[in-house]
């Protein structure tokens, strides 16, 4: 039988960059395990250092593709490219996607790349928390850009893209509705906009749309200190990830130097501690259900309870604190 190895003792070795004991710790930290919990505080003394970028938009925009083209071209400038893909649909293990033109493979089998898929089971609302731990690890293991993909839809995609440090919004030609972001209530939460598929003839049109879209939401924000940039990028011709680069590098310099980079800090630590402490008082509520729950069911059958004071009964001597 394989010997369990202790979290903690899996510590140096992710720190060194080591992928199978990275894998292995993410898996735990996937799973909320109590036992990593330790390590996973060690990992995040280490970590800090990776500028980290989510990546929404409807599905189909072409997310997918630009994290592999975008990854292709941060490792040439000697980045180690973390990508963490939170849409499970995302073909990243499948070879290639387009075709033959973007080949995966060559990103699967380099070392300085790491793709982990997130699994979608496990405790509502912990998909965040998993996220954030998974992204630490990357983080601390000494990759120094990390790539988030989140489906743009729904409430904790939108804040998970959200939960980093630059955010990148795609729009794209050829998806019905012309600008998908404003739907989703995206739109806001661009720190950088990128309309893709720029090779499409009708490409033009989505970047002329989302352009007016934002002259007009600007009136009230005209002297924000960040502008909100829109690049067009092709993930087929490879156009447009030189201007991407720079607008990702000078939003970083601007955080780095301005009050907003602060803010944004506190307003991560603040969703983290949030969805962390959500999932504890979850999975501490459902051990404490188990044991009590089927009396109250059969006085609220029987009509003898109301549901109001049935749940006030079951939440009765749930502990917030730690037991
Ligand atoms: N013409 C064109 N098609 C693209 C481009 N990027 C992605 N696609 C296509 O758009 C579809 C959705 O791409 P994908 O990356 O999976 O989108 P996601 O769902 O947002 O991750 C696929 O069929 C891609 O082949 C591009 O730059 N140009
Ligand atoms: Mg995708």
């Amino acid at each position: 039988m394989r010997q369990f190895t202790p979290s903690i003792d899996l510590l140096s070795r992710v720190l060194a960059g080591e992928l199978r004991a990275m894998a292995r710790l993410m898996t735990r930290a996937e799973a909320g395990e109590a036992e990593c919990r330790e390590a996973l505080a060690r990992i995040y003394e280490n970590a800090g250092r990776a500028h980290v970028v989510g990546i929404t938009g409807v599905p189909g925009s072409g997310k997918s593709t630009l994290v592999c083209v975008l990854a292709k071209h941060l490792r040439t400038s000697g980045h180690k490219v973390g990508i963490v893909a939170v849409d499970p649909s995302s073909p990243y293990t499948g070879g290639c996607i387009m075709g033959d033109r973007i080949r995966m493979t060559e990103l699967v089998s380099d070392d300085g790349v790491f793709i982990r898929s997130m699994a979608t089971r496990g405790v509502q609302g912990g998909m965040a928390r998993a996220t954030s731990d998974t992204v630490d690890i990357l983080d601390a293991a000494g990759f120094d850009r990390i790539l988030i993909e989140t489906v743009g839809v729904g409430q904790d995609e939108v804040e998970i893209a959200r939960a980093s440090h630059t955010t990148l919004v795609v729009s794209a030609p050829g998806l019905g509705d012309e600008i998908q972001a404003i739907k989703a209530g995206m739109l806001e939460i661009a720190d950088i906009h990128v309309v893709s598929k720029a090779d499409r003839s009708d490409a033009n049109r989505t970047l002329a749309d989302l352009k007016s879209m934002l002259r007009l939401g600007m009136t009230a924000d005209k002297r924000a200190a960040w502008q909100t940039p829109i690049v067009a990028t092709s993930s087929l011709n490879g156009t447009g990830f030189t201007e991407l680069i720079n607008s990702l590098k000078e939003h970083k310099a601007f955080l780095a130097t301005s009050e907003i980079g602060r803010a944004r800090a506190l307003q991560i630590a603040e969703f983290r501690i949030l969805k962390t402490a959500e999932e504890l008082l979850r999975r501490r509520f459902l051990e404490h259900r188990a044991s009590r729950i089927a009396s109250v069911t059969e006085r609220l059958a029987d009509r003898r309870l109301s549901p109001y004071a049935a749940a006030e009964e079951l939440l009765e001597g749930t502990t917030i604190v730690a037991a």
